[in-house]
Formats: structure tokens, C-alpha cells, sequence
């Protein structure tokens, strides 16, 4: 059975929304069922408004402010875009996008998104597990960590222009986080192609980790057998950890990861308590069994 991390959003109506979510799933029956909405029978995940997802971003290669990415994002093209897929893979090659979605099928999918500066939205998704592309090109007995890169075309992207940051953004996952199922590849929100202040037209997306860890506008993919370095750890190793598992025990240097404003939460008002990798402990734990969470943050 295929794995159902959360709510399909396109099943979700607004009245549903305000139902809890056990009642969610006794309504929705055994399709719906699944870990993650055992989990937290008391909170339902209504999604922000795209007006909110759209207008509040990180995406740093645009400026600073949440609403530069808006503002400045327009400038990026994205077509044709290709991503270069290489390292310890069976298939390497420079890899279209039509292509390499058009393969896939695509889903739909609510996440819990966290911010490490403590602001979080619910995201209806649209996109493909990371493994389905992982299998498709092959990955090598030695491969152990998956890096990714973003866009580095300064022309298009106004805080590239400056010397601040070590273009381009990068990051990277360990195999078997990468190969997780709650591991989304998306091209999309709310069912529309992804908007390019969202990381246009391919980000990843890892529910259960800090929001930095989530890549936009992927051009290159290398499977290794060495911790690929990344942006936020180059830049503050004191702070930013490789893992960056969402863990409300763990606090950030300047302060503390223990409680979430939602952004836009209307109803449901204001801060939320965090949750153990962003609610998705039944799914992900296990991937760190035996580790010291607080050593490797
Ligand atoms: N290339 C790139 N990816 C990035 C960032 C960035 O600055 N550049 N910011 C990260 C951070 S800190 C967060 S919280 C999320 C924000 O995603 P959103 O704007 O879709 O909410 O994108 C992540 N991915
Ligand atoms: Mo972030």
C-alpha cells in the first residue's frame, strides 16, 4: 500500500477542517489512515492560505526580508530547467525536468513546514518522493548522503551579487533520510506549479527538519560517500547543525525551539507547542535510534 503521510489536502473540505482529526479519519475511512494522523488526534492541519505561503518566504538569493523572495522571484526563469544528477549513481546525466516529472506521479500532500526562526505554516504539496528519482538513476552500494544544489545565476538572482553568502545554497541528507517516504520532491502548492518564491520549479521538501534543510530550485543532485557540506552549517556551525531535526528539547543558541508561531493560524490562534520532528515521530525516529539528538542537532 502506498505510504500516506498526512491528509490529502484535495480531500480536505473547509468544514472538515474543523473536525478533529480522529473524526477525520472514522469519516475517511481506511484510506486515510495512517501514522502520522494517529498521532496527533487533537490538531487538525488546516492549511495556510496560499496568500500567506506566497508572501512569506525564505529564499535568501532574493534578499533578506520575507517579502523580497515575492517581490524579486518574478525575475527567475525557470525554463527550460535541467537538473544534473550525478556521483554514486548507475544513470548520471544532465536530466530535463519535463522529463524527469513527467515519470512521476504526482501527489498531493499536507505537511507541517517549521521554520528555525520559530514561524510555521501547513503546506498542501504537490510532488514525488525523492526515492522514486533515486531508484530511476540508480543509487551505488557506496553512496551514503545525497547533496543538493540550487540555481546560481546572479543575473536573476539580485542577493547573489554580493559576496555574503557562499553561493550557491547547498545542502545535503543522509541515504537513508533522502529514501524516507515523507521525503517530497515537490513541483508545486495547492495544485498550481510551484510559485518561483517557493523555490520554482523543483525544491525538496523534509517535513521533520528545520525549514533551511528544505532546498529550492534544485539544478543538481550528487549522491556521496562524505557528509556534503551545507549552507547554514558553513555560515554558523555553532548553530545550524547538519541534521536540523525539528526537536523542541533542543533549543537554538539564541533561543528557544520549544514553541511555533503558525503563520496566518486564525482559528486556531498564535503559537502552537512543537512537536518531536514536527509531529512526524512515529515516521522518522527510527532513523536515529541510538544517536544523541542534542550532540548531532
Ligand atoms: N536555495 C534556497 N533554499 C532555501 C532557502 C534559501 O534561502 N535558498 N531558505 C530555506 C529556509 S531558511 C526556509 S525556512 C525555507 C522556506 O521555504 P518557503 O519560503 O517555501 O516557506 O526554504 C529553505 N530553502
Ligand atoms: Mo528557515
Amino acid at each position: 500500500m502506498p505510504f500516506k503521510p498526512d491528509l490529502h489536502w484535495s480531500d480536505v473540505t473547509p468544514e472538515a477542517l474543523f473536525l478533529n482529526r480522529r473524526q477525520l479519519i472514522a469519516g475517511a475511512g481506511a484510506l486515510l489512515a495512517s501514522p502520522a494522523l494517529a498521532e496527533t488526534p487533537s490538531e487538525t492541519l488546516e492549511p495556510t492560505s496560499l496568500e500567506d505561503i506566497t508572501s512569506h518566504n525564505n529564499f535568501y538569493e532574493f534578499g533578506w526580508d520575507k517579502g523580497d523572495p515575492a517581490a524579486k522571484a518574478g525575475a527567475m526563469t525557470t525554463k527550460p530547467w535541467s537538473i544534473e544528477i550525478g556521483g554514486l549513481v548507475d544513470k548520471p546525466g544532465t536530466y530535463d525536468l519535463d522529463d524527469l516529472v513527467k515519470g512521476q506521479t504526482i501527489e498531493e500532500r499536507i505537511y507541517r513546514f517549521r521554520c528555525v526562526e520559530a514561524w510555521s505554516m501547513v503546506v498542501p504539496w504537490n510532488g514525488f518522493e525523492l526515492a522514486a528519482l533515486l531508484n530511476r538513476v540508480g543509487v551505488q552500494p557506496s553512496a551514503r548522503y545525497v547533496a543538493f544544489e540550487t540555481l546560481l545565476r546572479p543575473e536573476e538572482m539580485p542577493g547573489q551579487r554580493d559576496g555574503s553568502f557562499p553561493w550557491p545554497y547547498v545542502e545535503g541528507l543522509r541515504l537513508d533520510e533522502a529514501m524516507h517516504p515523507l521525503t517530497l520532491l515537490a513541483t508545486g502548492l495547492y495544485g498550481q506549479p510551484m510559485p518561483n518564491q517557493n523555490g520554482a520549479p523543483i525544491r525538496l521538501v523534509v517535513p521533520w527538519k528545520y525549514g533551511f534543510k528544505s532546498i529550492k530550485s534544485i539544478v543538481r543532485i550528487t549522491l556521496t560517500d562524505q557528509q556534503p557540506p551545507t549552507t547554514w552549517n558553513i555560515l554558523q556551525p555553532s548553530e545550524y547543525g547538519f541534521y536540523a531535526n525539528v526537536n523542541p528539547a533542543v533549543d537554538h543558541p539564541r533561543w528557544s525551539q520549544a514553541s511555533e508561531r503558525r503563520i496566518g493560524a486564525g482559528l486556531f490562534g498564535g503559537r502552537v507547542d512543537t512537536l518531536m520532528f514536527n509531529g512526524y515521530a512515529d515516521q522518522v525516529a527510527s532513523l536515529y535510534a541510538g544517536q544523541d539528538l542534542a550532540v548531532d542537532f
